[in-house]
């Protein structure tokens, strides 16, 4: 599967491609080892370009025939593509090739999953299907033929002819052919209709394998608040007469937004009270909502190339978070985003993976579907927004939609928008695009003569490639509350351009405590000095939500580190005492209180020690967090009955905002419980459960109290018949289970006949998990590293998509000691020197290990 030598693309490099495609008419004989793609393309020179090679995209195909008008031709032919003499006017190419979806286990292309066809063609996906200019900046409308058995058959755009054994497809819209889709399998369909704002009729099919019908409620219902949303909020109508998404069992990510036909994991769109967890209805909602927007971001308006990746994926994140802030909790939203960037996105940044939100360079693009593209993608979007406000910023989208219809375009054209409806020079503000790596700011406070001033310092640190950084723009949120807890300065807007950059809040006649960097106004790392009784104090008087739990959360590391430097010493009293305050603050929503009840993760510690110049001890990390949570619950032992009854949700289940917000706070409530009566109220939840929001928090409390044989024997026997609940029971086992045990653990469940390691959501279930189980991950003995490592080297042979990602496990082992260090480096090494090891994972490991 390795290439000779592993090609490096660059930014700088781009050219448009000499042709452009007026048409494509593809035919399809669907057979598993030997399937027939006939394409017809009509080409036509491309005045934009200079370069006339003909070069079409191939990979993997057995080439049966080809013809230019007409006329039998034989290409060169190549493992990437071929080439072939053209005329300079325009023609009709024709080809026939032949491909094995059966054997296809990288899931890209056209693949087999239990017995139905499907695709997927992001990035370069289209190249394995049939011989075409695979690149995004050729869009071409789509015609499609299919010829098989099976009941079912589906492609892009609106339904044309069918007979037995065919169905044909129309794509009116010009799209490139990463967007391309074609399913076909014994599928059954959940069925609805919405009347767009103008008053197109639309037939919406959510196809999922007969059984499944009872999960489809949910998806449809996300489906259509995100098409009345986008109308809304956007003013952006679809544009088809039909929308049909797809379930399918084996996917490598969550859901690929194909013009007229999305493809989900079935893990982000089947969903009932029975089998998913409130988190999992609000996760397949907002990716509904992601794939759906994409229609307009992405698809009507695309990327010139794949550099520019982030402007369709952090516009498409941005916008689907504020379609879940709008539907759910702003506050709570913002906080989620905020820890899983810092889950997922710092550690990318500051390590040797980082890269920029657009990058300059890349081997294997699958490899850059990133938080740092998708999530600091969209925290990019979100400081423009602040910057120039929501007005400008909604004249800006108006103007990017009229201008940019159906082109496909880069971050240039982007940023121009914003600079032509408001007048901004955004120069200084794209340096969030080309910078990679997180900026620290720093802040020191000044009071004198009733002036307030905060003097602020911005530096990032050097990442892979990119030694000197330059200032960029920061938006900093602050507001002053007075030493009783007023507001006396409400949240004003900062503009920092400079390295240094001091802001001064006149008449003031007492000194005030500064809520800096509210709402996590820019995705930086702060630096702040505030004092325990500061943070106290914002913990209690804090008008803006975020900044309160992130006050609570200062105070929450400052004690973690504190029993880190002296086992001898407790958790912090004082913020214990203020924060049970909060957490029984009836007039709090309960989804907020739940989560002012977690702690940072035990990644994150390793991660802030680390910063700080201390080599982090992952087993006294998880010892420290360990005897804190059991130091809260004793303490709190008596006020729990009380939280409980207060989390208790009387009304038939529903995954709405209100009732998941009660069951989190139900959940963490829970999990003290366990630890001071055995596992007593956590079983009889198990035991009454009829929902699994409430199942698996009793069965995870169970867990971590070493009370869960019983509980997880009936689990298993309960839905051994359900994959996707049988992911949860894999996963929790492991990400649960006591450090020391991890690693036996996966082991005996990758023994278990369950154990499907070829399909993703399986594998990750498992591999995942175990990464996820930081002291468990990071044993002394580098057993975890070991095992991971003989799966990463199985799986890259079927699937190197999954396997590069999952490499990411290993992206921070510069943090910790020599012997650790080295045994990281020893497992990728392994990976490395594996004889046939692909792109995907080549890449990976040589950016690890630098
Ligand atoms: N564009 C999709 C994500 C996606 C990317 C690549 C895939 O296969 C390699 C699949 C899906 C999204 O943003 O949802
Ligand atoms: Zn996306």
């Amino acid at each position: 599967m390795k290439d000779a030598a592993p090609q490096t693309i660059y930014l700088k490099d781009y050219t448009p491609f000499g042709f452009t495609v007026e048409k494509v008419e593809l035919t399809f004989r669907l057979a598993p080892t030997a399937t027939r793609v006939t394409s017809r393309i009509r080409f036509a020179p491309n005045p934009a370009a200079t370069d006339r090679t003909f070069f079409l995209h191939g990979e993997e195909l057995k080439l049966i025939r080809a013809a230019i008008d007409g006329a039998e031709v034989t290409p060169d032919v190549t493992p990437q593509g071929l080439t072939c003499p053209v005329p300079d006017a325009p023609f009709d190419w024709e080809a026939e090739v032949e491909i094995a979806p059966e054997d296809n286990t990288a899931l890209e292309g056209l693949y087999m999953s239990r017995g139905m066809y499907c695709t997927q063609c992001e990035a370069e996906g289209f190249r394995k299907i049939t011989y075409y200019p695979d690149r995004p900046d050729v869009m071409a409308v789509f015609s499609v033929r299919i010829e098989s058995d099976l009941p079912v058959l589906l492609s892009n755009g609106n339904p044309g002819d069918t007979g037995a054994g065919w169905a044909e497809w129309h794509d009116p819209w010009p799209k490139p052919a990463y967007l391309f889709a074609l399913v076909a399998g014994d599928l059954r369909a959940h069925s609805d209709r919405f009347t767009t704002r103008s008053g197109r009729a639309v037939d919406l099919n959510l196809w999922v394998r007969p059984g499944d019908e009872g999960k489809c409620a949910w998806g449809m219902e996300a489906l259509k608040k995100s098409m009345r949303w986008d109308e809304d909020v956007y003013g952006r109508e679809y544009d088809l007469d039909v929308f049909n998404i797809v379930a399918v069992d084996d996917f490598n990510m969550g859901a690929m937004e194909n013009k007229g036909l999305n493809i989900f994991n079935s893990s982000a769109v089947l969903a009932s009270p029975e089998t998913s967890t409130d988190a999992n209805f609000e996760r397949i909602e907002a990716i509904i909502a992601h794939e759906y927007f994409h229609n307009w971001t992405g698809n009507r308006i695309t990327c010139r190339d794949w550099f520019q990746l982030c402007l369709k994926e952090g516009l498409t994140v941005f916008r689907d978070s504020q379609f879940t802030s709008d539907l759910r909790s702003a506050p709570v939203k913002r906080i989620g985003d905020v820890i899983d960037l810092r889950a997922r996105q710092f550690p990318e940044d500051q390590g040797p993976l980082s890269h920029p939100v657009r990058p300059e360079s890349f081997q294997e693009i699958n490899n850059f579907y990133t938080a740092t593209v998708y999530e600091k993608g969209a925290e990019v979007i979100g400081m423009l927004k602040r910057l120039v406000g929501d007005d400008a910023y909604a004249r800006a989208l108006d103007l990017y939609f009229e201008r940019h219809d159906g082109q496909a375009c880069t971050i240039e054209d982007w940023l121009r928008v914003f600079e032509d409806t408001t007048g901004r020079d955004l120069a200084q503000f794209k340096r969030w695009y080309s910078q990679a790596g997180t900026p620290r700011l720093s802040v020191e406070e000044s009071y004198a003569d009733a002036t307030y001033t905060l003097t602020f310092r911005q530096h990032t640190p050097p990442t892979p490639g990119q030694d000197e950084k330059l200032p960029q723009v920061l938006p900093i949120a602050v507001g002053l509350l007075n030493p009783n807890g007023d507001e006396v300065v409400p949240t004003t807007l900062l503009e920092m351009t400079e390295a240094e950059q001091s802001f001064s809040f006149p008449n003031l006649p007492a000194r005030p405590v500064a809520s800096i960097l509210r709402g996590f106004s820019a995705p930086v790392v702060l630096e702040r000095d505030a004092s325990r009784e500061e943070n106290l104090f914002l913990l209690a008087h804090d008008t803006d939500p975020f900044n309160r739990w992130e006050a609570s959360r200062a105070l929450a590391v400052a004690s973690l580190m504190n029993m880190l430097s002296d086992p001898a010493r407790g958790p912090d009293g004082a913020w214990l005492d203020a924060l049970l305050d909060v957490i029984r603050d009836s007039a709090l929503d309960p989804a907020y209180r739940a989560l002012l009840l977690g702690l940072p993760s035990e990644s994150e510690l390793a991660q802030r020690l680390y910063e700080a110049g201390t080599t982090p001890d992952p087993e006294a990390i998880h010892a420290a967090a360990e005897k804190h949570r059991q130091a809260r619950a004793e303490l709190w032992q008596a006020q729990l009955p009380a939280l409980a009854e207060e989390a208790r949700v009387d009304a038939p289940f529903s995954p709405d905002a209100a009732q998941a917000g009660k069951r989190a706070l139900g959940g963490a409530v829970l999990a003290m419980q366990s630890r001071v009566d055995g596992g007593k109220a956590a079983s009889a939840q198990f035991d009454a459960a009829d929902n699994m929001t409430a199942q698996l928090s009793a069965l995870t409390s169970l867990i971590t109290a070493g009370a869960a044989d019983d509980a997880l024997a009936a689990f298993e026997a309960q839905w051994r018949h359900d994959r996707l609940v049988m992911d949860k029971w894999f996963g929790v086992q492991i990400a649960f289970a006591p450090p020391h045990d991890a690693v036996d653990v996966t082991r005996r469940l990758t023994e278990h006949p369950d154990f499907d390691w070829k399909n993703p959501n399986r594998f990750r279930a498992c591999l995942g998990a175990l990464a996820m189980n930081h002291a468990g991950f990071h044993r002394a003995d580098g057993a975890a590293y070991d095992l991971l490592a003989d799966w990463l080297i199985r799986l890259d042979a079927k699937n190197p998509q999954t396997t590069a990602r999952m490499c990411t496990a290993f992206q921070s082992w510069k943090r910790y000691d020599a012997a650790r260090q080295e045994k990281m480096r020893a497992a990728l090494g392994r990976l490395r020197d594996q004889p046939g090891l692909s792109r995907d994972t080549s890449e990976m490991v040589a950016r690890l290990l630098g």
